[in-house]
C-alpha cells in the first residue's frame, strides 16, 4: 500500500458499471448521501454503464449520472475516471475489476468480491501491485451498532470471544422461485446460492469479529426448479454444481471461537432476517438487522438484581451516523452511505479499505469450503489467506 493515495483532486469520478440493476439504484443514492465535506472532497456521480445504450441514458438522467456509456473497457481506462464502482453480477467482477487496477483506479466492488477464490487472491495480489484500494460491498457490517460491538470488543469491553451464532434468513426463493434468466439461479450466470449470496455476509461479519474460520463442517439443501417436486432427492449432498438454497454449518475460528450459522431463501415471512449473537466472557450482544437501530448487550459485571440484556439505541455517539440528530434512524441507503464514507476515508488518507480484497476473498474461501463440506459429508479445513 503507498503512503497516500495520489487524489490532489477536490472531485472524485465515478464510474459506475452495471448501474441501471437494483444495486445501481442503492448505491446511486447512497453515492448522493455520503457526505464527504469533512474530507475535503465531494463525489461526482460522473459514468453509468450499461450494455444497453438506452438503458444506459434513462438511468444515467435517472439516478444523477453526468454521462452514460455501454463500454465499461473504455470507461474504466478513462483519464477522467478515479474510482469505479462494480455493480454488475458476480461473474463479470474478477474482469472488470483486474481492468480497473491495471488502468490505477480505485475499486468499489460489491459482493461477493468472484465467486471462486482462486481469482479473488489474483484481484487482491493485483491491488497490492498496484497500491490501489479494493473494497468490497459487505455493507451490513457498516451499520453503526455492528461497528460499535467491534469498538467494544477492541477495547476489551466484551473479553475473551466465547462463542458466535448468526443466521441470515429470507423468502425470496419463495416468492421469485428458480424463474429462468435470473442471474442468481444459476452458477454460469453468476449465482452462488443461499451461502455465497446471503451466507457471505454473516461470514463476513463473523470474520470482522473473530478473524478467520479455520475449519467447518455443513449440509445445504436445494430445491427443484419446478417447485411442485419439493425437495431434491438426497438434497443434504449438493453437487459442485448445484446451488443450495438453505444451508447450515458449525465452524471453529483462529481465535477459538466457536460458531453455527443459518442462510435460507425459502424462510417464509422473513424478509431479509440477518441476525447475529456473540458471547465473550464479560458480555454478550445480540443484534437484528431489522431493529438496527439498536442492540442488546448483558454484562456479567452487572448486580445481581439489574443483571440482564438491556437495549441500547444507536445515537451520534456511536459510529457511523448520517443525520445530527439522535433518533432519525437509518435505514440500508444510509448504511451504505456509510460504507461509502469508509472507503473514500481510506483513499483521501491513503490506509487499507476494509473488508479489503483479500478479506473478501477469505469469506468466499469459507463459502466455497460449505459448498465442499455439504457435498462430501466431511468436515473441511478452509484455506488459509496466502
Ligand atoms: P441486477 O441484475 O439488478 O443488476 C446488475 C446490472 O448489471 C444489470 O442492470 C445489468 O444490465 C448490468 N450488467 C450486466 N452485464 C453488464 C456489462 N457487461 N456491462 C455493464 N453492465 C452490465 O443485480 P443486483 O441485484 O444489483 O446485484 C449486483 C451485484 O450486487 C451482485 O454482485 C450482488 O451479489 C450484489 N448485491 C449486493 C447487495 C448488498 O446488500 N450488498 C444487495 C443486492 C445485490
Ligand atoms: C439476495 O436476495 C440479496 O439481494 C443479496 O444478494 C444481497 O447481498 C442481500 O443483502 C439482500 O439479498
Amino acid at each position: 500500500m503507498r503512503e497516500r493515495c495520489d487524489l490532489s483532486m477536490d472531485k472524485i469520478n465515478i464510474a459506475i458499471i452495471g448501474g441501471a440493476g437494483f444495486m445501481g439504484h442503492a448505491h446511486s443514492s447512497a453515492l448522493g448521501l455520503a457526505d464527504l465535506s469533512g474530507l475535503g472532497v465531494r463525489i461526482n456521480r460522473h459514468v453509468l454503464v450499461e450494455p444497453d445504450p438506452g438503458v444506459a441514458r434513462s438511468a444515467a438522467e435517472e439516478l444523477g449520472w453526468s454521462e452514460a456509456s455501454t463500454d465499461w473497457r473504455e470507461v474504466v481506462a478513462r483519464e477522467d475516471v478515479d474510482v469505479v464502482d462494480i455493480v454488475t453480477p458476480p461473474d463479470l467482477h474478477e474482469e472488470v475489476t483486474l481492468a480497473a487496477i491495471a488502468a490505477g483506479k480505485h475499486v468499489f466492488c460489491e459482493k461477493p468480491i468472484t465467486n471462486d477464490a482462486a481469482s479473488g487472491w489474483r484481484i487482491a495480489r493485483a491491488a497490492e501491485e498496484a497500491a490501489v484500494l479494493v473494497q468490497v460491498g459487505f455493507n451490513y457490517r457498516h451499520t453503526a451498532a455492528v461497528q460499535y460491538t467491534k469498538a467494544l470488543l477492541e477495547a476489551g469491553e466484551l473479553g475473551v470471544p466465547l462463542q458466535f451464532r448468526a443466521t441470515y434468513l429470507q423468502e425470496t426463493g419463495l416468492l421469485w422461485g428458480k424463474t429462468p434468466g435470473r442471474w442468481r439461479n444459476s452458477r454460469g450466470t453468476g449465482g452462488s446460492g443461499a451461502s455465497g449470496d446471503i451466507g457471505s455476509h454473516i461470514v463476513d461479519v463473523a470474520e470482522f469479529f473473530n478473524g478467520p474460520i479455520l475449519r467447518l463442517n455443513a449440509l445445504a439443501r436445494a430445491m427443484h426448479e419446478d417447485r411442485s417436486q419439493g425437495w431434491m432427492p438426497e438434497s443434504t449432498r449438493i453437487s459442485e454444481d448445484l446451488l443450495d438454497d438453505a444451508a447450515v454449518w458449525i465452524a471453529e475460528f483462529a481465535n477459538g471461537v466457536i460458531g453455527s450459522f443459518a442462510v435460507s431463501f425459502y424462510a417464509s415471512g422473513r424478509k431479509n432476517q440477518y441476525r447475529f449473537s456473540f458471547d465473550a466472557t464479560k458480555a454478550a450482544v445480540d443484534f437484528d438487522w431489522n431493529h438496527r437501530e439498536e442492540f442488546r448487550i448483558s454484562r456479567v459485571a452487572d448486580a445481581p438484581v439489574d443483571a440482564g440484556f438491556k437495549t441500547v439505541h444507536t445515537s451520534l455517539e456511536h459510529p457511523n451516523g448520517h443525520w445530527k440528530l439522535a433518533g432519525l434512524g437509518s435505514g440500508y441507503v444510509d448504511v451504505s452511505a456509510s460504507q461509502f464514507h469508509s472507503f473514500f476515508s481510506a483513499i483521501v488518507k491513503g490506509e487499507q479499505a476494509h473488508p479489503s480484497a483479500a478479506e473478501a476473498t477469505h469469506v468466499q474461501e469459507v463459502v466455497e469450503a460449505i459448498s465442499r463440506s455439504a457435498s462430501t459429508g466431511q468436515w473441511v479445513d478452509v484455506p488459509p489467506s496466502p
